[in-house]
């Protein structure tokens, strides 16, 4: 069974090592947003895409929830011997991806052979592809005044209202080499428990018309009124959306037909299946590695009735 995941943030990257687990390795591709991405002190750094490097090579820092285990970090505070008032944490091992990468890309890769070169040489199995090789950045409209993600997300933690969120560069923007074929081919492909706003609509702008609804499933990023983690509802109130699983799965109805509700939001069932989807009633909490193994298999084996109530899990 080929599996595509669309990933972004913690949440997608938590699933993406849950179905490495379950899945024979080099059935699984994931694709993940670089509308997070960002350049300092000349190095190209790709946070979404270097969080699910990380987690399937088995050295994902879960203390930091961000960047490599073990972490140091003397270069930064080098930098502020040099006077730099850093913001981003810029660990000394997550420095090696950076400076690889850059290197890569200066070589004359682009970032999809960069990222494949990664991979490889982490030993890892499945694919992992940025969604574009051409930059897609995501801007906050805040009272601080427009900002890019990783300002308004770290710099800023991410405490200033949202009033708007653009994701700029998706006119020209294409899918990197190989995402139309891994998505033509995929016999599932999963929406991942990600922020909608900042981190699935980015990939749909860009690789959205090769998304088979009817092979599709999107998992509910918001359990019980709340992200797992950051600020997903505070950015869709801000942005005036409804910020619950109908509302989320409102904004897929395009692109799937299944949608992975918690069963904690069971009430909200009938409302999704009158969207038209499809609905799986799952403990979509993966907690820790045992947590994530179990949702990866639960959602590739959960078919869930055309019509009537799921089975409640
Ligand atoms: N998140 C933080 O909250 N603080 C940081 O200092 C930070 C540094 C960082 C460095 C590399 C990297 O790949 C990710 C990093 N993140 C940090 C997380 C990052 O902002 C988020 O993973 C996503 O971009 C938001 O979805």
């Amino acid at each position: 069974m080929k599996v595509v995941l669309l990933a972004g943030g913690t949440g997608g990257a938590m699933l993406a090592e849950g179905l490495y687990q379950v899945l024979p390795p080099e059935s699984l591709t994931v694709i993940t947003n670089t509308a997070d991405d960002l350049e300092l002190w000349g190095l190209a750094i790709s946070p979404d895409t270097d969080s699910v490097l990380y987690r399937l090579a088995g050295v994902f820092n879960e203390e930091a929830g961000w960047g490599v285990a073990g972490e140091t970090f003397a270069m930064l505070g080098m930098l502020k011997r040099y006077g730099e008032e850093p913001w981003f944490g810029l660990g000394d091992r997550d420095l090696a991806t950076h400076l690889l990468r850059t290197s890569l890309l200066r070589s004359g890769l682009g970032s999809a052979e960069a990222t494949a070169e990664l991979v490889r040489r982490l030993g890892i199995q499945a694919r992992v592809m940025p969604m574009s090789e051409q930059p897609v950045r995501t801007k906050v409209t805040t009272p601080k005044g427009r900002l890019d993600l990783q300002e308004y997300f770290v710099r800023e933690g991410h405490r200033l209202a949202v009033s708007a969120v653009e994701i700029e560069g998706t006119d020209q923007a294409r899918p990197s080499p190989g995402v139309v074929e891994a998505l033509a081919e995929a016999d599932r492909i999963i929406i991942g428990p990600s922020n909608p706003a900042i981190s699935i609509e980015p990939i749909l702008a860009v690789a959205g018309a090769s998304i088979d609804p009817a092979r599709t499933l999107a998992v509910t990023p918001i359990v019980a009124g709340a992200a797992l983690k950051g600020p997903t509802v505070e950015i869709l109130l801000g942005l005036g959306r409804e910020a619950t699983p109908t509302g989320v799965a409102r904004g897929y109805r395009a692109f799937a037909s299944v949608f992975a509700l918690d069963r904690r939001d069971a009430a909200e069932e009938e409302a999704i299946r009158a969207l038209g989807y499809r609905v799986l009633v799952l403990d979509t909490v993966m907690g820790g590695p045992e947590g994530r193994r179990r949702l990866a298999a639960e959602l590739l084996t959960g078919d869930p009735p055309a019509d009537g109530p799921s089975p409640q899990r």
